[in-house]
């Protein structure tokens, strides 16, 4: 073969490229792209047979996905469109800069919104349906955005000034407004909490399968309302943004929206300095199914995209590394001419007509509202699958020296009088130089252009946007019937409070009005806590129904998935169930249907694992019941270090409207949860509760009488002493499964040790924490007034002898009281690593069983100076009590 010069060899692969080229435009012009994409099939397959290796890719080239030729017209008034966008743009700057004036240190965020301002803008005007006449959008704002959508609010007129004033200082008079999306702090605007990153998409995704579910069980008329996911580039880094991604392509909910603005930073710096965030997304997304729609240069780019036959600029655009590309935004058009453009004699040919300052002011797809508009009208048109935009934007738009793309930028709060000017005229807002330094608002008279346009969009598309209220009316109270079989006891049959309350729930699910609203929400644990009966009760809910024949198809409970199948089954996925939980437990706002989640779990794999997704739900106002199940330290046996949980209830005591409960009887079970129905749906109380069930079987003793209050105030008397006279006494407290322990405590010590012992069934050390403190401030702030007592400083006042507290949980859960009580609290509780072990030995090991109760009061005693040391020393030899043992909580 004769030799070629290379020269001349890249000058046939350009021809014999350009040929292919030719064939494929002409194919796609006479059979158009179902024909390309046909043949294109068939040579892959060919070329495969013969042994081509052909890499896999997900991505398509760094451009657009709609072209210029497939853009639509966008409609409404462009022009007052980008002057009403100015204005927010200045006021959520001014809100941060004054802010950071009055006060150093307040902080706030100008760059996030700066990059996304088209992004939301676009939507407001064209997109975001309200809620008025039908059930609106769904919509998570980028928690860091939030003064933007504050500085538009300021101008439809449903905030003021004082509070844009107040931005960050919520305590102040007339009003001040949260830093992030908080609808605990403002019910009335925010609806969903963001801006602990990661945790918007995941509820966000949730949320769009609740509709569907809401839908599918006819408890929400379908709509066309989406649930829009606004979200940073760095976020994603978060494992919850990404990790649930194949659920949404996998149900089809095409009414999920993700818009993910690509500014290439983060706090620090470049998301992927050395790589393309955009296209490892887009790789992400596709391969999980999603709609991808980029969204990556603005209209300047089109007719230069146009004259590149030869697909050099295409080339050229995504070979260019993110950092790179934050690097342009920063320099100007010369330096890009050189070095983006310089790359090829033939690209800097391309754009020779072009000034320098043109090339600098060439825009990016996110700034750019065509593009954003098409983008979006693709996402709500898009069927079978969800949409996600990843639109390119700059971080600090507009910002330029005070941090246009600079690394700084995300904390950038100030601005010095130069940099206000140029952002001023920059954006047209009419404020003099004189005024400048003052940094005002800007609001157009209202019956401005500007003004009557924002009010007449909004207006057609269903009223404002975030807008938070409680939809849903008061159900009446439950049936007390529903309860009553609880409060009897079992007879003497064993029965654990899982098995309790598994009866209950498949006996509300069965209620002819509570029924329909109670959402079962389980992570793949359903045959552990003897749940199974519940699938083919209620159904396993799928959208597709059930395509398969079960195998188990000829049992009577057999695993049935329906599309109106009631329980949510999440698979090993507790943040999914708890982003579930949430859409379920908020659906009284959103929707205005009082749905009643049970979301049951293991528990240790509950608040350990998933705390901030609860302290989500608990900023959002969710309602409905967490178990914890197979909870306890020593009550589940032998799993071990990683799955023995007494944690949990200590760590439920810093949500502050999450009521939790460790009951250890059916009736105390039945009587929280009739009680937390009542508050939480017929007196419409921002709450939520987390029981925590075990699967130890015992005997269930009848209710005695009187107790309902103080079971739900915390404690009450379960039995008192039979020998109430007698020299030495004590109050026993047990909780959860530890409660028989202290019952047998209280028989042995009245038989062999003349102790008279009352047993109290404390329900939640929590309430009584709670109850206490609330008592003692008033106290500190009404030194004047009659002092008032904590209900178990009450509960104790007369009871004599000495305080023994034991439970599965740490010994710091009792301890939070003993300030209340009337002497010294001698605590038993589980701190330490779990073993795998039997129930026995688990609590000989954390000395929680009956032994050490007793052991624990007779010590007690003579620390009173009311017994001998040496009857204890008998007492610890006679229960085979290693008094050298280990000390567990560090063992
Ligand atoms: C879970 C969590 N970790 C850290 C932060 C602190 N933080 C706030 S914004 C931010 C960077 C955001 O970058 P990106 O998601 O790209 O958003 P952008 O502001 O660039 O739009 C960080 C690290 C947070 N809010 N939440
Ligand atoms: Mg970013």
């Amino acid at each position: 073969m004769r030799n070629i010069a290379p020269k001349d060899q890249a000058e046939l692969d350009a021809v014999e490229s350009r040929e292919w080229r030719d064939s494929l435009d002409y194919v796609l012009q006479s059979g158009g792209p179902a024909k390309v994409q046909r043949l294109l099939r068939e040579l892959t397959v060919h070329a495969r047979q013969n042994g081509v290796k052909i890499p896999f890719s997900a991505n398509t080239p760094y451009v657009n996905t709609i072209s210029a030729e497939e853009q639509v017209l966008m409609p409404g008034n462009p022009d007052l469109e980008r002057r009403i966008k100015s204005m927010v743009r200045w006021n959520a700057a001014a809100m941060v800069v004054r802010a950071n004036k009055a006060e150093e240190g307040i902080g706030g965020h100008i760059s996030t919104f700066a990059s996304a301002a088209t992004l939301y803008e676009v939507g407001f005007n064209h997109f975001f349906r309200g809620h008025e006449g039908g059930d609106g959008d769904i919509i998570f704002f980028q928690g860091h955005a939030a003064p933007g959508i504050y500085a538009r609010a300021y101008l439809e007129g449903r905030i003021d000034e004082i509070h844009l004033e107040n931005f960050r200082r919520e305590t102040k008079a007339g009003g001040g407004l949260s830093s992030y999306p908080h609808p605990w702090l403002m019910p009335d605007f925010w609806e969903f909490p963001t801006v602990s990153m990661g945790l918007g998409p995941i509820m966000a995704i949730y949320q769009a399968r609740f509709m569907r579910y809401l839908e599918d069980r006819g408890l929400k008329q379908p709509g066309q309302c989406k649930v829009w996911a606004f979200l940073g580039d760095g976020e994603t880094d978060e494992p919850e943004a990404l990790g649930a991604i194949t659920l949404p392509a996998r149900e089809k909910l095409d009414n999920l929206i993700f818009v993910i603005n690509c500014n290439l930073q983060r706090l620090d710096g470049p998301v992927r300095g050395n790589g393309q965030i955009i296209q490892e997304l887009e790789a992400a997304f596709r391969g999980a199914g999603w709609n991808v729609v980029k969204a990556l240069w603005g209209r300047e780019w089109d007719p230069l995209l146009a004259k590149d036959r030869d697909g050099l600029l295409v080339k050229r655009m995504g070979e260019i590394v993110d950092g790179q590309y934050q690097k342009y935004a920063v320099e100007s058009g010369a330096y890009i001419r050189e070095h983006f453009w310089g790359a090829d004699p033939r690209l800097l040919e391309m754009v020779k007509h072009l000034s320098d300052d043109q090339l600098k002011k060439m825009s990016l797809g996110g700034h750019d509202p065509i593009k954003v508009y098409n983008a979006y009208k693709a996402a709500m048109d898009h069927k079978g699958a969800p949409t996600v935009i990843l639109a390119r934007t700059i971080k600090g738009y507009g910002l330029g020296e005070a941090g246009e793309g600079k690394n700084i930028t995300h904390q950038q709060k100030k601005m010095n009088e130069d940099e206000l000017r140029a952002f001023r005229t920059r954006f047209g807002i009419p404020i003099s130089d004189a005024d400048i330094a003052k940094t005002p608002f800007y609001r157009p008279v209202e019956d401005s252009n500007e003004i009557k346009y924002l009010r007449e969009r909004r207006k057609t598309l269903g009223g404002y946007v975030p807008s938070r209220r409680n939809r849903s009316t008061a159900i009446a109270p439950p049936a007390g019937e529903l309860f009553e079989e609880f409060h009897k006891g079992t007879e003497g049959r064993k029965a654990s409070t899982t098995m309790v309350f598994v009866r209950l729930l498949s006996k509300l699910l069965r209620d002819k009005d509570l029924g329909r609203l109670v959402v079962p929400i389980v992570p793949d644990e359903a045959r552990t806590f003897g749940m199974e009966a519940l699938f083919r009760q209620v159904g396993i809910y799928s959208h597709a129904g059930q395509v398969y024949e079960p195998v188990d198809m000829d049992t009577l409970l057999y695993y049935k998935e329906a599309s109106d199948g009631q329980i949510l089954e999440e698979g090993i996925n507790e943040a999914g169930s708890m982003s579930s939980f949430i859409a379920a437990g908020t659906a009284y706002a959103t929707y205005g249907v009082n749905t009643i989640p049970f979301f049951i779990f293991y528990s240790m794999f509950g608040f350990q694992r998933i705390g901030d997704l609860i302290w989500a739900a608990a900023d959002s106002r969710t309602r409905g019941f967490m178990l914890g199940g197979t909870s306890g330290r020593t009550t589940l046996a032998g799993e071990g270090l990683q799955h023995q949980d007494g944690n949990s209830q200590l760590l439920a005591y810093p949500v502050p409207n999450l009521v939790s409960y460790d009951p250890a009887f059916a009736y105390e079970l039945a009587v929280i949860i009739e009680d937390g129905i009542r508050r939480m749906y017929v007196n419409q109380e921002s709450i939520f509760y987390y029981l925590t069930v075990m699967n130890e079987q015992y005997a269930m003793p009848e209710m005695p009488a009187g107790a309902k209050d103080g079971i739900l105030k915390g404690m009450y008397k379960f039995r008192s002493s039979s020998t109430p006279n007698a020299k030495l006494r004590a109050q026993l407290f047990g909780s959860g499964a530890i409660l028989p322990e202290v019952i047998k405590a209280q028989e042995i010590l009245e038989s062999k040790y003349s102790v008279g012992a009352d047993v109290w069934s404390v329900t939640s050390y929590n309430e009584l924490y709670r109850e206490g403190h609330e008592v003692e401030r008033w106290n500190l702030l009404h030194p004047g007034g009659k002092p008032r007592t904590p209900y178990v400083a009450q509960c104790l006042a007369d009871a004599p002898g000495v305080l023994i507290a034991a439970s599965d949980y740490m010994k710091v859960l009792p301890d939070s009281i003993d300030r209340w009580l009337p002497r010294r609290l001698t605590t038993l509780g589980t701190d330490g690593f779990g073993r795998s072990e039997s129930r026995a030995s688990l609590r000989e090991f954390f000395e929680v069983d009956y032994r050490y109760v007793v052991v624990a009061t007779l010590a007690a005693l003579v620390r009173d100076g009311k017994l001998e040391a040496s009857i204890v020393e008998q007492a610890i030899k006679a229960h085979n009590i290693n008094p050298d043992k280990a000390n567990p909580a560090i063992s």
